[in-house]
């Protein structure tokens, strides 16, 4: 049996998860899925990133200890991914014990190898990022990411040696490490120029993982987060290590490739372990136009938007409306057209429609298979590969589309006995196959289509044309238009 591991991030917990958070855990939900729905074994790892000085401001700033912080606004996480069905199988904190123990368990090997030294860091720090930026770096005096203020700092710091990998993270790149081919060629740019050793201890920030050498610093909380995808796993000794590592996919935003794709594989390689196959980025959202943020007060709440408008619509809007690599603007009137446009006028309707006329159908539902070509699997599954999304999404809907053309040009309702039967029954199956592949993307819609038809759930190798001999149920409405 295959295996396949995921993972997503570890979001900061400063504060509640918010649309583009919600992006990345639907995305990788999507392969998840996928993958289980291809009968093979997955572990799909999201969690939360809870140390460091960003995490320490944010609970002073709240009347909170970092502790009360951590454990509410993880809380949040869990409960906004039960609601948009975001089937993770382990949800890591950083603030668990065995992340902890296993961080120190890394740091340890990595010193053994003897690629951590003691020395002086002097330079810029953004605090928003959690990243390190040197004075050529500064763009007007700010973080060259996010165009924030800058702290600057020279404290006494332990480097691990980034600058020794450098080559082997250059191969790595051009072996294909990154998806798409545009961020990989950004850091190979970026690789070009200096590299510098990694600060990886914090003297002035208390809330962390204390360094097993020198317990007057706490480990930086990236070198203390990336351990996360090894410390889900139960690293070193673990049986999930052994079953799923190294990781499949690393799905992350553009803005972090270089932690995942530059320091992330050169402390495996420091510590001798194998490296993740792919480390796949994806754009950015804006909210009708502008980057979301607290004080321009667009921050929008992904758990209203599903109370709203259901889990699976705001899933399909945000998989459906921008290629996965490229930014895109969210907006409710963009969702609302999309939910009226295509998930009740195309699937919805189809489904009313069909399961109308098959419940008023007396006799068994027979026919000839004359819609076979109504999806192409072959081009879905090799989107699937090349871990497209988007275009597998689009697919399944164009199949959706043909099946409403075939409607349509059939014409049921004028018909009845052996023909009407005959369309019922193509038209039935390929609804059926539909759902399969839309499991992935809406899952409970897809649950509900199943239900309709009476079928059990259903994996992958089911998407053939069958007999239909099972007892269809109209029900409600997959989707209502919205005004
Ligand atoms: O970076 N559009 O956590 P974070 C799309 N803790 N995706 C977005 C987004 C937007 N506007 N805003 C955030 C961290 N994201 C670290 C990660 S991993 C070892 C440590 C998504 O809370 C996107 O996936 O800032 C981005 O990479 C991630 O949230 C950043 O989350």
């Amino acid at each position: 049996m295959e295996k396949f591991y995921i993972t997503t991030p570890i979001y900061y917990v400063n504060d509640k998860p918010h649309i583009g958070h919600a992006y990345t855990s639907i995305i990788a939900d999507v392969f998840a899925r996928w993958h289980r729905l291809n009968n093979e074994k997955v572990f799909f790892l999201t969690g939360t990133d809870e140390h460091g000085g960003k995490i320490e401001k944010a609970a002073a700033e709240k009347h909170k200890t970092p502790k009360e912080l951590v454990d509410e606004t993880s809380q949040k996480y869990k409960d906004t991914w039960a609601k948009l069905n975001v089937s993770y199988d382990k949800f890591i904190r950083t603030t668990d014990k065995d992340h902890e123990e296993a961080v120190k368990e890394f740091i340890k090997k990595v010193f053994e190898k003897g690629d951590i030294y003691k020395g002086e860091y002097e330079g810029f720090y953004c605090l928003p990022d959690e990243r390190y930026i040197t004075e050529t770096e500064l763009v007007d005096g700010k973080c060259p990411d996010c165009g924030r203020d800058v702290q600057k700092i020279k404290e006494e710091a332990y480097f691990f040696r980034l600058r020794k990998y450098k080559n082997d993270i250059i191969k790595l790149i051009e072996g294909g490490l990154i998806i798409p081919e545009k961020n990989a060629k950004e850091m190979l740019n970026r690789l070009k120029g200096e590299l510098k050793d990694l600060d990886i201890t914090r003297k002035s920030v208390s809330w962390g993982i204390k360094f097993p050498f020198d317990e007057s610093h706490s480990v930086y909380v990236w070198f203390d987060a990336l351990l996360n995808y090894l410390s889900a796993l139960n690293w070193p000794d673990g049986k999930e290590f052994k079953e799923f590592w190294p990781a499949d996919v690393h799905l992350v935003g553009k803005e972090i490739v270089w932690f995942h794709s530059v320091i992330w594989p050169a402390m495996l390689l420091s510590a001798g372990l194998p490296l993740p196959k792919n480390v796949l980025a994806h754009g950015w959202w804006t909210v009708d136009g502008k980057k979301m943020s607290k004080s321009l007060g667009n921050v929008i709440d992904p758990v209203e938007i599903a109370d709203k408008y259901s889990a699976d619509a705001f899933r399909y809007f945000l998989l459906r409306e921008k290629p996965t690599w490229e930014d895109g603007d969210f907006s409710e009137s963009a969702l609302k057209e999309r939910i009226n446009g295509e998930l009740m006028a195309n699937l919805s309707n189809l489904v009313a429609r069909v399961l109308t006329l098959a419940e008023k159908f007396n006799g068994k539902i027979e026919g000839k298979v004359e819609l076979d070509g109504f999806i192409d699997k072959k081009e879905i599954i090799e989107n699937f590969d090349k871990k497209d999304v988007y275009s597998a999404l689009n697919l399944t809907f164009e199949s959706i589309r043909k099946i409403n053309k075939y409607v349509n040009d059939k014409e049921p309702w004028k018909l009845e006995g052996k023909e009407l039967s005959n369309v019922l029954y193509n038209s039935l199956e390929a609804i059926r196959i539909a759902s399969i592949f839309l499991k992935p993307f809406m899952p409970s819609t897809a649950e509900k289509i199943e239900k309709k038809l009476g079928v059990t759930p259903q994996l992958l190798s089911d998407a053939v044309f069958k007999e239909f001999s099972t007892k269809v149920e109209r029900g409600e409405n997959l989707f209502n238009k919205i005004n």
